[in-house]
């Protein structure tokens, strides 16, 4: 099935000029990059994507890094996208991540957080998150349609 998924390259993606790069290895797996944005996050935001882990004594230095500089949120379409974005990005320490992966290639191998990119871990999770990061409303298996996207309206 065609599906999307939510995609970011974090702040130390961005400082080690690795966007084009990233860009690259998806549409070289044969995915589609259907919105690309460039942005600062705020907390909140934060929060509710990293809900998860806000509890966590590792918050802290997790949200600082995050909003420590720009973010490059994507909108990921194609078969399997979801899963096979997820192997293309390598597992969530780099330092466990095979050579060949995004995260095994420039995650810092000494620090978690440091692991370049996000992708959505499940089905539903990307529909969330691609809701709160381009306040689109999707559903999996529809065709993406710019005229979807509100935003994309009101500027014309
Ligand atoms: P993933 O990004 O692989 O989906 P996650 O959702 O569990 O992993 O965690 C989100 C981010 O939080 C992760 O990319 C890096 C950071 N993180 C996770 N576990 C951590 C830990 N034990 N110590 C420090 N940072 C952590
Ligand atoms: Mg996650």
């Amino acid at each position: 099935m065609k599906e999307y998924t939510y995609i970011m390259i974090k702040p130390d993606g961005v400082r080690k000029g690795l966007t084009c790069e990233i860009v690259k290895r998806i549409q070289d797996k044969g995915f589609k990059i259907e919105l690309f944005d460039v942005r600062k996050l705020n907390a909140d935001i934060l929060a509710e994507h990293y809900s998860h882990l806000v509890d966590k004594p590792f918050y802290p230095t997790l949200r600082d890094f995050m909003l420590s500089d720009y973010v490059v949120p994507m909108l990921v379409s194609g078969e399997n996208a979801v899963l096979g974005m997820r192997e293309l990005m390598g597992p969530t320490n780099s330092a466990d991540a095979e050579e060949g992966t995004i995260r095994g290639d420039f995650g810092n191998k000494s620090f978690v957080t440091e692991n370049v990119i996000h992708g959505s871990d499940s089905l539903e999770n990307a529909l969330i998150e691609i809701k709160r990061f381009f306040d689109l409303d999707l559903t999996q298996g529809e065709e993406f349609n710019f005229n979807k996207s509100d935003k994309i309206l009101e500027f014309f």
